[in-house]
């Protein structure tokens, strides 16, 4: 009996619910580059070259094991153009008994899958994606009725029941979180590390030539291409990052620094993401670095959080609110996206920084993504809709499942505190500490008024003014409202012109 398994672009893992118990010789695989996946949000040139050349690799592996690979390319004479036209044409082509496939990284595609129980000629069997620590259904019993979620709680949780990082009963070092260690910015002087490069091969550049011919309108450049698209490659950067930037990465996690999106960070999300590394690999690499005495606890746990804790935790969020989560806008954020989002043309240096290093690298570090674009979307009122398609389209790590809940709860409160429990606001200040940006500006992030005041300070202050039905209640904002309340009218009215003016456009910044 042959089994169609349809892998997706993010499912590039040989353990594989779908893939798992396969056989080659009777089974077939199906893989597809779709126009409908490229263009409903228009990605990052290097986010499809990434996924489009680990996606073909992936697929040589299988063939090389014995299977029979069918693999549908965005070039190919006749194209399908979505997911269920690959489906059905591949069905016709090629009789099977059952479809098996593992569920998707996004609420969308996973309304495709089960339209295909209506539409193919066999059976389909959607299997749960079990490379999480935490599955749909246990998130769905730790949420149970909670209106809203805490991240420390359930990092815990999971830190006791899979036995990581603890002695005995008790978290290794006594104490679960080591943040306030964590917070140092970039020393001066230091230089950030190299990082490893991965030399494009022959498979990749046919995908970079596809991709710069395809798609010369989207986002980003090409040029700094230097993913890895194997597995192999991936774990050659997972060891360097263990071996060389681990030691420091709790230190300088919040930094930033002009032109250098990387420093201590492991710059292995979209691995994680498409499925090149596992979480637990990554995990148990981390942990193993501490025992062996090659790492200090700080960064080791700080690392594990983010894995263990936000990766699994964001995913839960997105499962168990979803479809509702994405149409909330607890705040009213009504602007348009800027265009300096797309452009980075802006005199704001950090915003103009993290969009350069954006459309170069499509990548930046977390600190960038929360405390500069995702704070001044906040601040700014952007809809949640069109910061989120931003986001989707230009990070290579981007998908669905874990980008919503980062910036419709985390950064924006779209959610009205689901899963943070305050907005992330933030004046110039912040942004001053942790980086060399406000060095080189033309804006000055200690003045809230004024030409040269600095755009987040002024839109801070008219946020929390704007917000203070919503938000001056809340005992994690309780410090800025009482500073607040000592603001003069004439200084609130200035402020609030300044941030009118900034948000209309009628001074420049
Ligand atoms: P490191 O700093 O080295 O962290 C290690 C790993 O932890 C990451 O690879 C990632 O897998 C995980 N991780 C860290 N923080 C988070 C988090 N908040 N949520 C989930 N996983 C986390 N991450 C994505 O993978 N895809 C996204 O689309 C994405 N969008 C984001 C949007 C916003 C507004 C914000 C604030 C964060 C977003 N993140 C996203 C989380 C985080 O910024 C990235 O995972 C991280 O920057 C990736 O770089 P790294 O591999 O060097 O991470
Ligand atoms: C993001 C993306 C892109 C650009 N292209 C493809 C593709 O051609 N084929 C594919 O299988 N997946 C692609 N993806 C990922 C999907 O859009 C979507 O995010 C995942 O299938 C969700 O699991
Ligand atoms: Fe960004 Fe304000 Fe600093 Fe300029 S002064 S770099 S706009 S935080």
């Amino acid at each position: 009996m042959t089994t169609l398994r349809f892998v997706l672009g993010d499912q590039l893992t040989r353990d594989l619910s779908s893939l798992r118990d396969a056989a080659p010789g009777t089974d077939v695989i199906l893989m597809a580059e779709v126009p409908e996946e490229t263009t409903y949000v228009r990605h990052h040139k290097q986010k499809i070259a990434f996924l489009f050349s680990a996606m073909r690799h992936f697929a040589e592996e299988l063939r090389a094991e014995g299977f029979d690979v069918r693999y549908i390319r965005l070039d190919d004479a006749a194209p399908c153009a979505s997911f269920t036209d690959a489906l059905l044409r591949t069905l016709a082509e090629t009789p099977a008994a059952r479809v098996i496939v593992t569920e998707p990284g996004e609420y969308r595609v996973l309304e495709i899958m089960r339209s295909w129980e209506a539409v193919a000629p066999v059976p389909v069997e959607i299997r749960a994606d079990d490379r999480f620590y935490c599955s749909i259904d246990d998130f769905r019993r730790w949420a149970k009725g909670k209106s809203s979620y805490r991240l420390e709680y359930f990092y815990r949780d999971l830190r006791r029941r899979f036995d990581i990082l603890m002695d005995g009963d008790d978290p290794v070092g006594g104490q679960w979180n080591f943040d306030a260690e964590n917070r140092k910015p970039w020393p001066k002087k230091r230089a950030p590390p190299k990082r490893l490069a991965f030399k494009p091969d022959e498979i990749t550049r046919e995908v970079l030539a596809l991709v710069a011919d395809r798609f010369p309108d989207h986002f980003g450049d090409l040029d700094a291409f230097g993913w890895a698209v194997t597995r192999d490659d991936a774990l050659r950067a997972l060891d360097w990052f263990i071996g060389d930037a681990l030691p420091h990465f709790g230190d300088h996690q919040d930094a930033m620094l002009e032109d250098a999106p990387f420093l201590y960070h492991s710059v292995i999300s979209p691995y994680l993401n498409a499925g090149l590394l596992t979480a637990r690999e990554v995990v148990d690499a981390a942990v193993d670095a501490f025992a062996r005495d090659a790492a200090p606890l700080n960064a080791v746990e700080g690392f594990v959080r983010q894995i263990l804790g936000w990766r699994e935790y964001v995913r839960g969020v997105y499962w168990v609110r979803m479809p509702d989560y994405a149409q909330t806008n607890a705040l009213g954020a009504d602007r348009p996206l800027p265009w300096f989002y797309w452009s980075g043309e802006t005199d704001m240096a950090c915003v103009r920084d993290v969009v350069a290093v954006t459309r170069r690298h499509a990548y930046a570090h977390h600190i960038q993504r929360l405390m500069v674009t995702g704070v001044l979307g906040l601040l700014w009122g952007v809809r949640p809709a069109e910061l989120e398609a931003w986001y989707l389209a230009v990070y290579a790590d981007a998908f669905d499942w874990v980008e919503l809940p980062n910036v419709h709860g985390m950064a924006l409160y779209a959610d009205g505190g689901v899963l943070a429990s305050k907005p992330y606001a933030a004046g110039g200040a912040y942004i001053n500490r942790m980086s060399n940006y406000c060095a080189g500006c033309r804006f000055d992030p200690k003045k809230r008024t004024g030409e040269d005041a600095c755009p987040f300070t002024t839109l801070y202050w008219d946020f929390l003014m704007r917000q203070s039905e919503k938000l001056s209640g809340n005992v994690r904002l309780a410090m800025p409202y009482r500073s607040l309340a000592n603001f003069s009218e004439e200084e609130r009215t200035a402020i609030k012109a300044r941030a009118d003016a900034v948000r209309d456009g009628t001074t420049p910044v």
